[in-house]
């Protein structure tokens, strides 16, 4: 897989909403200045809802992933109808038997249950037959480690599914068959791939034009183009004897930049060393 830099992915996306922007209008205007055009895709989504992503959770546990989409940037992008988040559970469909059996004991021995292959294919058939997806992901420890440039990739898609494994995960061959992307949110073990899941959508939802109210503030966000946040200070300037730096107060806009700038940098070098030798 070809690798893209955090500030390629931004110029990717700003160009892509951009011209979303420019086949959708009617207006025959078009500016270059990159603020513009940062405020043209502004205008493009308060007046048409350009982008709509829909992405399918299929999990056991549907209610674990009810109450994070109900709340905060979320809920709003699901009001705007910018982001369609459903949650499916395949037992109440393709689940075996009487029992409603979605799991079973793995070949070779060993603790921990497997979830079946045919009730998750049968499933998947069913909505592949629906809509053509985009990706399909599988959560799971194992999977290349979630990050801003990965949530970036995925903000461009139109339709995902993302399956959530339980126990001791699922069938390898429908990890064959179906699955075209693999992702883990960081090196520790969950119960479930739900709260990993929930991640997901999260830092994807966040990034889809309309959803936050300040177009640009996704894209200045920590990790987008390697650097951490600069610190960030609200009413009082003088909190208990401390002080809000005197830059921020100046109203000298280019200064404030700078300050922020150089804050991201030293931040990044003193916290994520990592990201700093990328940088
Ligand atoms: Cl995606 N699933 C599970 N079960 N545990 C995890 C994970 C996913 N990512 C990190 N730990």
């Amino acid at each position: 897989m070809a690798k893209s830099s955090g500030r390629e992915m931004i110029v990717g996306i700003v160009l892509k909403h951009w011209i979303e922007f420019l086949i959708n209008s009617n207006s025959t205007q078009s500016n270059n200045h990159n603020n513009q055009a940062i405020i043209t895709i502004k205008q493009s989504q308060q007046s048409q809802q350009s982008q709509q992503m829909r992405i399918d959770i299929i999990t056991l546990f549907p209610e674990l992933l009810e109450s994070p989409f109900q709340h905060s940037i979320m809920k709003r992008a699901k009001e705007k109808g910018i982001l369609e988040v459903n949650l499916f559970n395949p037992r109440e469909k393709y689940s075996i038997g009487q029992h409603k059996k979605m799991d079973d004991y793995q070949y070779g021995g060993g603790a921990g249950l497997v979830m079946l292959p045919e009730p998750l294919a049968n499933c998947l058939d069913d909505f592949k037959a629906e809509r053509d997806y985009d990706e399909i992901i599988f959560v799971t420890p194992d999977g290349e480690r979630l990050n801003q440039s990965i949530a970036n990739q995925l903000s461009l898609k139109e339709n995902v599914i993302i399956l959530c494994g339980h126990y001791k995960g699922i069938d390898e061959r429908i990890r064959e068959k179906y699955i075209t992307r693999e992702i883990s949110i960081g090196d520790y073990v969950l119960s479930g791939g739900e709260l990993a899941a929930a991640v997901i959508v999260d830092s994807i939802g966040r990034l889809l034009p309309g959803v936050l109210n300040d177009e640009t503030s996704a894209l200045l966000d920590s990790h987008q183009d390697n650097l951490l946040a600069p610190p960030v200070y609200t009413r009082p300037a003088d909190f208990q004897g401390m002080k809000v730096p005197a830059v921020l107060l100046s109203g000298h806009q280019a200064k404030i930049e700078e300050w922020r700038f150089e804050q991201a940098l030293l931040r990044t070098k003193e916290r994520r060393p990592d990201m700093f030798e990328k940088f």
